[in-house]
Order: structure tokens, then sequence, then C-alpha cells
């Protein structure tokens, strides 16, 4: 409906203002305050659960059929939100997806301003070589290929791997600032030994101190990625161990940090590892800022904005901005979790809440009643 329609504009003179004003190119804010200055976030982007029982078929269809080349680039398939309109975006603010390579495959070497992350789901034998330096990718580590940096992912093992993409496109197309160039070459030349910015960070064998913090990175802003490209999953369990021991709970949480600065691991993202104990359930709790989880261990449900989502191993789900969430498993889990919220610390935009009682479940996904 034009504004010209809209009841009450029945003043031919009214009229034809609002149709000079929309001829000039012009919108009259007062027609569409209510639309933009929402009293609370609203997302276009909607709570939603991709299962890897379905992924994961389709990803092993897509090894078997569809070759990885130079302009396709990576075999990955996006979590497109049913919110945004079609667009390959998990949130409004950022990409996920699975990725997979087969026993030999190269997914050829390029680089581009958007920052990405990979938490590896399975398989062995991958890495990914990011400025030279050749990065092992094993289950539950987390790989950084921060904006700018050339990268290519090599199978050198025998088996197909799958592993979760998380980019800031979306954050970096918002602000127009693209940039995208393939390497000459299919592989990057690998300058050394592999995992040189491990030994050099994380002293070989990680240390916790220096790479993630309890809870969330609330550090300034660094606009220098880390240095540290691989955070392992032996120290991410160990460090959840450890506070678990120490009666944190029922949710356990690290952030992995820059080891430079304590900052979040990019600029734009922050990555970190939730462990739900056994029979626990999260306070609920909703933040300014979208988050993305990868179940890697476990199952359980996660309540989101009065929706249940039961989810395991294998599954992503979206947590839009302001929906409230709690995360429940019986027998114990961990997700990983990709969020926006270095962006949104650095702007002075980010909030966070704890409601005081849990919410009413009032319905599941999947079964027909929400989503
Ligand atoms: C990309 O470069 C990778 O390097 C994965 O593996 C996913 C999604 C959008 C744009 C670039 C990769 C991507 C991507």
């Amino acid at each position: 409906m034009s504004l010209v329609d809209e009841p009450g504009v029945g003043d031919p003179r009214l009229r034809s203002l609002y149709e000079d004003i929309a001829a000039a190119g012009l919108r009259p804010l007062w027609t569409i305050t209510e639309q933009l200055l929402t009293p609370t976030p609203r997302p276009r982007a909607v709570p939603w659960l991709w299962r890897s029982a379905v992924l994961r078929p389709l990803a092993e269809r897509a090894i078997r059929l569809v070759p990885v080349e130079r302009g396709g680039e990576r075999r990955v398939l996006s979590l497109a939100n049913p919110g945004l309109g079609g667009r390959p975006y998990a949130a409004g603010t950022l990409w996920g997806a699975l990725q997979c390579l087969g026993p030999n495959e190269t997914a050829p070497a390029h680089r581009h301003t958007p920052g990405a992350i990979r938490f590896v789901i399975e398989g062995e034998g991958v890495w990914t070589t990011v400025d030279g330096d050749a990065c092992d990718m094993r289950p539950g580590d987390l790989i950084l290929t921060p904006g700018g940096a050339w990268h290519d992912h090599a199978n050198g093992g025998d088996g197909s791997m799958f592993w979760f993409d998380g980019l800031d496109l979306p954050m970096v197309e918002a602000l127009d600032a693209v940039f995208f160039e393939p390497h000459p070459d299919l592989r990057q030349p690998v300058t050394g030994p592999h995992n040189r910015s491990e030994a050099a960070w994380a002293g070989g064998g990680g240390d916790a101190a220096r790479t993630m913090t309890r809870g969330a990175v609330t550090r300034a802003l660094d606009p220098a990625p880390s240095p540290l490209l691989v955070y392992r999953w032996a120290e991410t369990d160990a460090h959840l161990s450890r506070l678990a021991a120490a009666g944190e709970g029922p949710l356990v949480s690290v952030e992995f940090t820059n080891p430079h600065s304590g900052a979040s691991v990019l600029p734009t993202l922050s990555c970190g590892m939730h462990r739900v104990l056994p029979g626990g359930a999260s306070a609920p709790v909703r933040r300014s800022g979208n988050t993305v989880f990868v179940v890697f261990r476990g199952e359980g449900s996660s309540v989101v904005d009065g929706c249940r989502f039961d989810w395991t191993a294998g599954d992503m789900f979206v947590v839009p901005s302001w929906s409230v969430a709690e995360h429940f498993s019986d027998g114990g889990a961990d997700l990983f979790g990709l969020g926006d919220a270095p962006v949104l610390r650095a702007l002075g935009l980010y909030r966070e809440e704890t409601l005081p009682r849990r919410q009413e479940v009032t319905g599941v996904f999947g079964e027909g009643t929400a989503a």
C-alpha cells in the first residue's frame, strides 16, 4: 500500500504533498517512526535450527557430485535464515555454514575483507593455511582466518572432513567494504612447520590463561585479529572442566581471546564454548546481538522466545538479538557459540538481561506449533 492510499489521506492537498514527497525521492519520517524506532530490537532473522541429520547427508551428496573449484571456491552449505528473504545468512550480522572437504581435495587459496572462523565438527587430515602457516584441524578445534589473510584448506587424509564456518560477511557487506582476491596458486606456499602461531603463542601445549577467559570478553575492541590462529579442543575441554570442578554451573562458559590483547579473537566476532552440566539448565538471558550455536557434544534443548528446540551433536541453531534463551541438557552438552558482541560492545550498543523466571514453552520447533 502506498502512502497516498492510506486511510485519512483524503485531503487532496495532503495527497498531492505525499505524492510530491515520494516523487522527490523522500520519505516523511512521521509516517514510519514506529517501524524504525522499535522499543527493542526486531531482528528479521527468526530463531531457527538446522539438524545434522539433514545437513550431513546433503553435504555427503555434494562431496560425491560437486567438485571444489576456482570460482565456486568452497563446498559450503550456508544456513539461510527463513526471516531473511532468501539471503544466505544465519542472522542479520552473521554467516554460518557447514563446509566439507573430501580426501585429497583442496579449497583454493584466496583472501577477502570479511573475517572467518572454523569450528571443526568431524574428521581429520585437513589443514587450513593462513598467510603461510598451516594449521592442523581436529574436532573441537577453533581455527581463525582473519580478514585480509590468504587462506586455503587442504585435505591430506583419506576421509571427509566437516566443519562450521562463521563469518562477519553480513556486517562487512552492510558497511559496503567487501573485497575479494583469488591467490595466483591453488595452494599458497607453506613457509615453515605446521602450527607456527600455536608454537609461538600457546607454547605448544596451550596457555589457557591467555587464550580464553571465563564468561565473556569485556575488554576494549582490538582492531587487530588474534595472532594465535588455533585454539585446541583439549585446552578448551580442560578449562571448562576446571571451571565445573570449581563449582561453576550449571552453565560453564569460556570465550576465546586474543593472547596479545585479551580482546575477542577477531575484531568483529566472539567465539565461545558453553558446557551445560548434566541435568543443568541455564538462566533465561537475552542480549543485543545475534548468536549462532553449534552443538559439539551431547544432546539437549534450548527454549528461545517460548519455542523449544531439541538438538543433538552437529545441529546448528540461531538465537537472534534480544530473544530470550535458556539451555537444558540431561546428560550434559557442549555448545560452540559465535556472536557479534565485540562490535556491539565497541559501539556502546551491548545490553544483556537475565529474566526473573523461566519461559513458558508454547511450542516445539519442527512440530508445526511454532517457528
Ligand atoms: C570463505 O572464504 C570460506 O575460506 C568459507 O572456507 C565460507 C562464505 C562466504 C564467503 C567466503 C572459506 C565463506 C567464505
